[in-house]
């Protein structure tokens, strides 16, 4: 019998003004898990990296022959899958097409509008593709996957009762397929940390996130599961070594909230003298972190990491859910800055109900903090999120003509708050050039990033941002 063919796609584009693009660890890690299960063969692609077009990923899947296509997506890249799928659907009549990532979770049964796909998976994916394809082949019924989103035969999108289990002990996930991935295409493009372009590799090694910011995604639940230091150590060791890479970074949404974790990996790391150069691009969370676990990570290799303060109004803080204590931001930046770590901030300004006062304290935080770079964006309300159901309750009209799918996001110009749009607008101009037109912070930039050529390189990205609204 011939062998299944899974073509598994993470769709997407990186462009002038948010040219980052990082391994997409969602297909890396179905794919790992497909293979330890099932007998198939697999490809994957990621037209992100590649800024392929639609027609690259049909012919791609099409000469490949796939009987099963999975496509990942953030809800940002939604409006490339009606032309994806229907592609799909022309080049491969018998194609089996489903949907998963931040998109579905996020969407739900709309995900299945305006395409032609045959099934979505609403967050964490390796079970419920496993079962799928096990259905798809044996021509069975779908209904008997729990929480599965599909179209019946009528066409009508259907959810079947109950949700998928989710993998309680992350240790059993297979190491992720790089072996299935170009991994030199990541070398050129910017990564999610803000540093020069250069040979590396991200992993994921936690999922669920406790806290409750209004703003974020439902993908992997509140619960945290993490995968054991030694887990995580191996497949970090595994990696780098055969693929010949010491830069890594973790994407986790909250790698430190297990602090004797990150004192384990950090030893682990140091014992087996695997040399490394650590980034956290989507950061480590300050509240949680400790002198001792900064220490442990320089020591392992930290060199950069973000730092998520979002609002430095303490009723802002409340209000979105964050909870942040200001004072540990500051003292966590200071911690890792203290050590050459090379430090870069998210803020973000326009959360509903906010004033010019709330504007005033994240600017004051962010300009009299130690980092080094920083980013102020104004908050967009992504559908599936408590922000957009608050949004869509007590100000409805600000949704009207917002696209959470528009291409680039950083042209979104909706305003959330309690100040008129000049000024919210004024607030960000302000952030990002009062912050950058400090001599000594200019100073410390150069001193501090490791390359300092590339610098440059980033000037436009930053001249878009710090002007937004100026001449619209
Ligand atoms: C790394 C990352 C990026 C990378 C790109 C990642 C990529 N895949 O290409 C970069 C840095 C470029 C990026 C950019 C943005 N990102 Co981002 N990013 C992340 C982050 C931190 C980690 C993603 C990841 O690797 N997860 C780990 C893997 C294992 O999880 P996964 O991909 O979700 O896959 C699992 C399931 O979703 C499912 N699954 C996934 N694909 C498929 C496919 C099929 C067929 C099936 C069945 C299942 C399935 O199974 C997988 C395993 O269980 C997430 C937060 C998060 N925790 O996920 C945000 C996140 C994905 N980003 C988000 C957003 C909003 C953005 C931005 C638009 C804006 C911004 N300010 O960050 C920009 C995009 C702008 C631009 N430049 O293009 C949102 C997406 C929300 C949404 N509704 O889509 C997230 C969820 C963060 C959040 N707080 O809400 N991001
Ligand atoms: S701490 Fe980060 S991952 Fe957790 S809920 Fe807040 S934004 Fe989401």
């Amino acid at each position: 019998m011939k062998r299944l063919r899974v073509f598994l796609a993470n769709l997407g584009r990186h462009t002038f003004v948010s040219p980052d693009s990082t391994p997409p660890l969602g297909i890396l890690s179905l794919a790992a898990y497909l293979r330890s299960k099932l007998d198939v063969d697999l490809l994957l692609m990621d037209q992100r990296v590649e800024n392929a077009s639609v027609e690259s990923v049909v012919r791609r899947a099409a000469d490949f022959g796939a009987d099963v296509v999975g496509l990942s997506l953030m809800t940002y890249y939604a409006s490339m899958l009606g032309p994806v799928t229907q592609g799909l659907r022309a080049a491969l009549p018998k194609v089996f097409q489903v949907l998963g990532g931040p998109h579905v979770s996020a969407c739900q049964e709309a995900a299945l509008l305006g395409n032609v796909a045959d099934a979505a998976v609403s967050g964490e994916g390796e079970h419920a593709l496993e079962q799928l394809i096990r259905a798809h082949q044996a021509r069975a019924d779908l209904t008997n996957i729990p929480g599965l989103l599909w179209r019946n035969g009528e066409g009508a999108i259907t959810r079947n009762p109950g949700s998928a289990p989710i993998i309680e002990d992350l240790d059993t996930l297979p190491f992720l397929a790089y072996d299935l991935l170009d991994i030199r295409k990541y070398r050129r493009v910017q990564s999610h940390a803000h540093m020069p372009p250069r040979r590396y590799l991200s992993f994921f090694s936690s999922r669920g996130c406790p806290c409750k910011c209004m703003y974020c995604h439902q993908v992997f639940g509140k619960r945290f599961r993490a995968q054991s230091p030694e887990r995580v150590v191996a497949e970090i060791e595994h990696h780098t070594k055969a693929f010949g890479v010491n830069n890594i970074e973790f994407e986790d949404d909250i790698f430190n909230f297990d602090p004797k974790r990150v004192l384990g990996i950090c030893d682990l790391i140091a014992k087996r003298n695997l040399k490394l150069r650590i980034y956290f691009g989507n950061g480590l969370r300050t509240d949680v972190l400790t002198e001792e676990g900064v220490e442990a990570l320089v020591g392992a290799g930290l060199c950069f990491s973000a730092f998520a303060l979002e609002s430095g109004s303490p009723r802002m803080q409340q209000f979105m859910g964050k909870r942040l204590n200001i004072d540990k931001f500051l003292q966590g930046v200071r911690w890792a800055t203290d050590r050459g770590v090379f430090a870069h901030g998210f803020a973000m300004l326009g959360f509903p109900t906010e004033t010019e006062e709330d504007m005033k304290a994240t600017l004051d935080v962010v300009l009299n903090s130690r980092l080094h770079t920083a980013a102020f964006f104004t908050v967009v309300p992504y559908p599936g999120t408590e922000l957009y159901a608050y949004v869509a309750k007590h100000t409805p009209d600000k949704l009207k003509g917002f696209a959470s799918d528009d291409l680039e996001f950083i042209r979104n110009r909706i305003n959330l708050s309690e100040v008129p749009d000049e000024v919210l607008f004024r607030y960000q101009r302000t952030g990002f050039r009062r912050f950058y037109l400090n001599p000594s912070r200019i100073a410390r930039i150069v001193r501090d990033y490791p390359n300092p050529c590339f610098l440059p390189y980033y000037l436009p990205m930053f001249t878009i941002r710090a002007t937004k609204r100026l001449f619209a």
